[in-house]
């Protein structure tokens, strides 16, 4: 009880910040300290969160995003102001462009100096850099106002379509102060931060009837249906419809990619081939040709146009983005795929399964390729291959599916996608929508910190391994059970490349030949391994899964082997000159 005469309780920014997180149940942040967040660093550490310091912000921004789409609550990333701003900034727009709900918190100067430009340590007008490149965008001025600015950046990030939120706190924001009774009263604990949104019963009979109308159906499973945690009923949908899938890369594994109706064996041909494609969480984007070209039979194939569309997704701007949708369900994907299990269940045995002509052509193809991958897995050339060392990682994930697996490259990302078995949902966290490099070390410490405790695989290409590479040091800080497989093939795509003048510089796509990076694990007292063959990286990671420790494996993998680009070597324009650009995989 305080009397006149007595000096009230005062509560300052800093904590109105910390209890403003933590009423929420956010407990974890990933950053970097520095100017002017460096005791709100300490300060949320001493106050029990967990407070995850990277060596660049753009790995801190990464791993709060994926956090984000492993909890649907939004990862928190901390960064200093201005450039420490900016290097969030990368991963604050991947996470907007993947719809993965994150809240980038960074520190700015002092607004009476930015508005009249006169140069403030760090100057920078942060708020409206950001505004473009996330969902939304926030800045606070009073403490009074901490507890608002906390609760709408959450509700920003996490409702409808997920996504990245900028929230801007200048450097006398922390040190202000106001009554501590005022201040309790002023933090705001969502309700209902991502409320569901169900679809309109018409929109689900018109999917319904569509979907029975089929003979040759299809279902696309995005990470929007992985995210969405609706997993039994995603399962039952398929199983119950009998209709044969295709799991985009992140939701591989919300299904078994070993089940009976996985068309993931026969891409090419089920895309053309379907004569009603259901889209469940998954754009037609670049990654599905727009729905367009030859991916889907191209003009004079005989579903070119003829195709028919449902897309389940919680945007009612997505339908018609790129080809006219039949029957848009517009909705959360879980409230969506109930009320479409309601509309079969209520068929009963009476829905028409799939033709068994259909599903035999599916399974034909299926049994060729797998055929054609067993041929390649078998064989166990010196130095390895992908194929040879990715079939030690299939393995791997087969007697631990429970494992992370991060992945990110071009011939280790595509080479992976398609040899590596996923079995759980939310366990494959790779480079999605925007295909972008540097998300792997990121990607690892958050599956290790926000993950459920089970043990986190890297599998990264030499070049992509680079863009993050010094985390490991982050990862050895903090003792994660992180093994980061570098498949190591002296370069971009290959390390084969040479200077055509014959100058001293190297080709721009090669690297150190040989490279030693597990002596880098080495260096901060992880185990390095240096692998030559099967048998070595198989111990390596087996060791690395059982002990828990933080580990680096260095792959020797052929240096010819690989494509530019991988599986996507036709973006790379070209004038067809490089050396060996497009020489088969080995
Ligand atoms: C797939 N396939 C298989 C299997 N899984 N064969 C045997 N066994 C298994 N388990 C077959 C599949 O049917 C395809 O053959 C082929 O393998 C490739 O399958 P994938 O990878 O699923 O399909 P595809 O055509 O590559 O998919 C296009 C894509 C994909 C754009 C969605 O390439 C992709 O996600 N790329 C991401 C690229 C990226 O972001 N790179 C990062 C930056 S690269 P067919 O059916 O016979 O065709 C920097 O340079
Ligand atoms: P992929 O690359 O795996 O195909 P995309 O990122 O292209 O997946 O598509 C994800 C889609 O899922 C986005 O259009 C997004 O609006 C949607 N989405 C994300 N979360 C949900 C949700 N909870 N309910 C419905 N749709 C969702
Ligand atoms: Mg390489």
């Amino acid at each position: 009880m305080t009397t006149d005469t007595q000096p009230q309780e005062q509560i300052d920014g800093f904590n109105l910040v910390i209890n403003a997180l933590k009423l929420n149940g956010l407990d974890t942040i990933f950053g970097l300290p520095g100017i002017p967040i460096t005791d709100l660093t300490r300060k949320a550490q001493a106050a029990g969160m967990r407070v995850i310091s990277f060596r660049h912000e753009q790995n801190a921004g990464n791993a709060a995003a994926i956090a984000g789409f492993m909890t649907q609550k939004p990862g928190i990333c901390l960064t200093v102001s201005a450039p420490g701003f900016l290097n969030g900034l990368n991963a604050l727009t991947n996470a907007t462009t993947n719809c993965f709900p994150m809240i980038l918190i960074s520190g700015s100067s002092e607004r009476e100096i930015v508005d009249l430009q006169q140069g403030d340590y760090e100057e920078m007008d942060q708020l409206a850099i950001a505004k473009p490149l996330c969902k939304a965008a926030f800045r606070v001025l009073h403490a009074e106002d901490i507890g608002i600015g906390v609760a709408r950046a959450i509700r920003a990030a996490v409702s409808g379509r997920p996504g990245g939120v900028y929230l801007d706190l200048p450097a006398k924001l922390f040190a202000q102060t106001m009554d501590a009774a005022a201040g309790r009263n002023s933090l705001i604990k969502v309700v209902d931060p991502a409320p569901r949104q169900i679809p309109a019963p018409d929109a689900v009979n018109r999917a319904i009837e569509l979907l029975k109308g089929a003979k040759r159906p299809l279902i696309v499973l995005g990470k929007g249906a992985a995210y969405a945690q609706a997993d039994a009923d995603i399962r039952a949908l398929v199983e119950k419809t009998g209709i044969p899938y295709l799991p985009m890369s992140m939701a591989k594994g919300l299904l078994p990619d070993t089940h009976p109706q996985s068309a993931a064996a026969a891409r090419s041909y089920v895309l053309p081939e379907a004569d009603v494609v259901m889209l469940i969480g998954a754009r037609l984007n670049w990654l599905l040709s727009h729905g367009k070209g030859k991916t889907w039979g191209g003009k004079g194939h005989k579903a070119w146009g003829s195709q028919k569309f449902v897309q389940i997704d919680i945007s009612p701007q997505e339908a018609d983005s790129n080809v006219r949708i039949d029957a848009p369900v517009v909705g959360d994907i879980g409230s969506c795929v109930s009320a479409m299990l309601g509309g079969i269940n209520a068929a009963g045995g009476n829905w028409p399964k799939p033709s068994a002509d259909w599903l035999g052509a599916i399974s034909e193809r299926k049994d060729k390729n797998i055929a054609k991958m067993g041929e390649t897995l078998a064989k166990n050339p010196t130095p390895m291959n992908f194929h040879s060392a990715l079939n030690v990682m299939r393995d791997i994930i087969k007697t631990n599916p429970d494992a992370y697996l991060v992945n990110e490259g071009a011939n280790a990302l595509d080479f992976t996608r398609s040899i590596v078995d996923m079995y759980k949902p939310r366990k494959r966290l790779d480079v999605g929508t925007w295909g972008v490099m540097g998300i792997g070390m990121g990607f690892a410490v958050a599956a290790a910190v926000a993950g459920d405790g089970s043990p986190v695989i890297a599998v990264e290409g030499d070049s992509a391994f680079g863009f993050s590479g010094m985390e490991v040091e982050t990862i050895c800080r903090y003792n994660l059970p992180v093994c980061v497989v570098i498949m190591n093939n002296n370069g971009v795509y290959r390390g084969t490349d040479v200077n055509p003048t014959g100058g001293p510089d190297v080709a721009p796509t090669v690297f150190v030949k040989n490279a030693r990076y597990d002596k880098l694990m080495e260096a901060f007292g992880g185990v390095g391994v240096h692998a030559t063959t099967p048998t070595e990286l198989r111990k390596a990671v087996e060791e690395a899964v059982r002990t828990r420790k933080p580990t680096l494996i260095n792959a020797v993998i052929d240096e010819t082997a690989g494509t530019e680009s991988g599986r996507i070597t036709s973006l790379n324009p070209t004038s067809g000159t490089a050396s060996n650009r497009n020489k088969p995989i080995s």
